[in-house]
């Protein structure tokens, strides 16, 4: 009984030092004297070994100690609620909040955006389609037999289950659905991200972005070709900009055409860029070949069309300067945030 009194005196000056002042340890508190297995618990179950005699006594004294737990808890809550109250309240809700962190366009989106919204505002429409081709569209309907030649030129990745399925080379698949599906007039561009087996290095990657175009009607000549990439540089790149058209060849096209526009970067007096030639290549077009129009049913008599296919790399790096294929994929950020605020 003795011993039981003496852990009760313990118990009361430890509460009574106890400076807990948060919410979190006054619930610890509450659970270590008042709660189920709590010290209070276990001091008031020692009464059944007070001998008779003395248990009105020890049970004043318990009692007591049960009174002076339950008080000092509810005085703690109290104190507690109200500081925490005041903290709350003197906050100062005019502090700047904490910055969100958000990403920046991938400069690839930033020049594809800018291409569509250029040859939206000449009419044109937008169609997407799959990455994953047959042959035919990308190849066939191109005027790309089997065993031509110019295969060469596009070597892809074939998926080893039926290699009739390839990763496409180039957009102009695209063009073929919208042909397969619509007649003409047909005034469309096509954005997407095209395949080549190639060895990656600064200047050439397994992957990158085309936009091509495509126009068919009655009467559609070399003279609108010219006039509409005319009016697509010119929005690019500024009214100052002048424009070449350099013979090519395409199994697509025919005629075929290379453009090329003055070397922004030195004005044309000659640097690496342009090879001090004052010239840089930045796309490829032509009068559609008859055999595509046919391949589709389009009466080659009565419908003509051009066609035209860019990099988007190629134009980001006219714009951006960028001398490394490799840093549109690498997902550097040091890179990436240049392109901050640009939309
Ligand atoms: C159809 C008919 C013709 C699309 C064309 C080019 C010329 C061309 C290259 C530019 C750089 C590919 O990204 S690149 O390597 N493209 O030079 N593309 S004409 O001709 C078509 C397309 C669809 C039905």
């Amino acid at each position: 009984m003795e011993e039981l009194l003496q852990k009760i005196e313990v118990y009361k000056a430890e509460i009574a030092a106890f400076t807990g002042s948060n919410t979190d340890e006054v619930e610890a508190f509450r659970i270590k004297y008042l709660g189920t297995n709590g010290l209070v618990k276990t001091v008031m179950g020692e009464m059944k070994n007070v001998p008779n005699e003395n248990k009105r006594e020890f049970g004043q004294i318990l009692n007591n100690f049960k009174i002076f737990v339950q008080d000092s808890y509810d005085i703690l809550k109290e104190k507690t609620a109200e500081t925490e109250n005041k903290i709350e309240h003197n906050f100062d809700w005019s502090l700047p909040g904490n910055p969100v962190v958000v990403g920046t366009r991938h400069p690839l989106n930033i020049i594809r955006n800018q291409i569509v919204s250029i040859f939206q505002k000449i009419g044109f429409a937008v169609s997407e389609g799959p990455e994953i081709e047959d042959d035919w569209h990308n190849f066939g309907a191109m005027n790309l037999p089997e065993d031509h030649p110019a295969r060469d030129m596009q070597d892809t990745f074939y998926v080893n289950q039926n290699p009739i399925w390839l990763l496409r080379t180039h957009t102009s698949s695209v063009q073929a659905r919208v042909m397969q599906h619509q007649k003409p007039p047909i005034r469309v561009i096509c954005p997407g991200r095209v395949y080549r087996n190639e060895t990656i290095s600064a200047r050439a990657h397994c992957f990158f972005h085309q936009v091509e175009g495509l126009y068919i009607d009655e009467n559609v000549s070399f003279a609108d070709l010219k006039q509409t990439l005319y009016f697509f540089v010119q929005e690019m790149f500024g009214k100052d900009v002048k424009v070449r058209f350099r013979p090519s060849y395409f199994p697509f096209t025919e005629p075929s055409a290379e453009m090329d526009i003055s070397c922004l970067i030195c004005e044309s007096k000659g640097c690496n860029v342009c090879k001090h030639s004052g010239w840089v290549e930045i796309l490829g077009s032509g009068m559609v070949h008859p055999n595509v129009l046919e391949n589709f049913g389009i009466d080659s008599n009565k419908y003509t069309g051009f066609a035209f296919g860019m990099g988007v790399e190629r134009i980001a790096q006219l714009k951006y300067r960028v001398n490394d294929l490799r840093l549109y994929s690498q997902n550097d950020i040091r890179f990436l945030k240049q392109f901050m605020g640009v939309v």
